[in-house]
């Protein structure tokens, strides 16, 4: 496989405990399962839901990296981007429509950054899909 950089100096690059917690979730993915967010939607765990509809969720993320971050999820079991089908061209639409609504009544006026990650090199920790939406500050470009 194509590997530039070696293993240690990788590390220095990839800094942010999103990759470790990444590495981590998809050791565990064995089979894609329920994940927290089905807890969510179930409403057996906490989190501060601030919109829903029958077929999508959105709460506040537990670890905000921007002063708006918020995560929209299908309640349809879709574990990654990657592994969505063709069939469910609705749902991914609904998601963008829905995140643009509450960016909206969130007041991000001045723009929003929306964010898959996807499996491992996407720094992808739970594996339920979900579009981030972060705002309230300046983003900068390319993210890490
Ligand atoms: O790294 P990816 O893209 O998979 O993002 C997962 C996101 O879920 C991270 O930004 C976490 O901070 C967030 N997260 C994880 C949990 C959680 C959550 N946001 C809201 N509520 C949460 N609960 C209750 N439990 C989590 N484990």
């Amino acid at each position: 496989r194509f590997n530039p950089i070696p293993a240690a100096q990788r590390r220095l690059y990839s800094g942010g405990d999103e990759v470790r917690l990444a590495e981590e979730a998809q050791k565990k993915v064995k089979s894609h399962g329920p994940t927290i967010f089905s807890k969510v939607i179930a409403r057996e765990i906490p989190a501060d839901i601030i919109y829903e509809d029958d077929k999508s969720l959105a709460f506040r993320d537990i670890s905000p990296q921007a002063p708006v971050h918020f995560l929209v999820i299908p309640k349809k079991n879709i574990c990654r981007i990657s592994e969505a089908e063709d069939a469910d061209a609705m749902i991914l639409g609904h998601l963008l429509v829905v995140a643009k609504n509450v960016a909206q009544k969130e007041g991000l006026h001045d723009g929003y950054r929306l964010v898959i990650n996807d499996g491992k090199n996407g720094a992808q920790s739970v594996y339920h899909l979900h579009v981030h939406v972060l705002g309230g500050r300046q983003m900068t470009w390319p993210p890490g």
